[in-house]
């Protein structure tokens, strides 16, 4: 079985339902190549204590209103997105250096039928990238598992500027792999780790 194949499948599926509204915000917001997702609002790295679907020019923002992110617009790059790939094997390490950025995985100590924290941060000289969207999300996470009977396909959420998170509880102990795909830089990462489940 082709796992790329089924990687590609998976991505593809996600999707949200929206209003009109907030269907043609997020067409901007994706045609800028901005992430669109469900969270609370951030001004300037402040919460508001709303929660909206959004559009995220940076990090320390998530517009819950289409005349914001408007008015924020000229101070960032409009510039054509020209989108490379990029595979990376993390193997047992948790933390990937590329060029002068990296990327943290952090998670539970793995076992079954826990809920388990996955974190995953990124950073460059201390300072969170800003991604941009992948099929409608900041990162998509896939897990299989050796023998191929399980597949997980898992959204991180924006926890702060520069980690995303998400839970899993794994049903079946064993070897994974986890592929994490986000896009930075106008590049597409694809990054896989291999997890053990005791
Ligand atoms: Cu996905």
């Amino acid at each position: 079985m082709k796992l790329h194949a089924l990687l590609l499948t998976l991505l593809l599926a996600c999707s949200t339902t929206l209003t009109p509204e907030e269907q043609s915000y997020k067409e901007l917001c994706t045609k800028n190549n901005h992430a669109w997702m469900r969270m609370s609002e951030l001004k300037d790295g402040h919460p508001t204590g709303n929660t909206c679907y959004g559009c995220m020019p940076d990090e320390k923002n998530h517009l819950c209103s289409k005349e914001e992110y408007d008015a924020l617009l000229p101070k960032h790059d409009a510039h054509e997105a020209h989108i490379a790939t990029m595979l990376v094997h993390a193997n047992g390490n948790r933390t990937v250096n590329i060029h002068d950025y990296s990327v943290t995985l952090q998670h539970d100590p793995l076992e079954t039928d826990k809920e388990l924290d996955f974190k995953f941060s990124y950073e460059k000289q201390g300072q969170p990238l800003t991604l941009q969207l992948t099929h409608s999300a900041p990162m998509h996470a896939i897990i299989v598992s050796k023998d191929l009977e399980k597949f997980y396909h898992l959204h991180p959420e924006l926890e702060k500027p520069g980690t995303l998170s998400t839970r899993h509880i794994f049903d079946k102990p064993g070897k994974y792999r986890m592929w994490i795909e986000f896009t930075y830089y106008n590049i597409q990462h694809t990054i896989d780790f291999d997890l053990e489940v005791k």
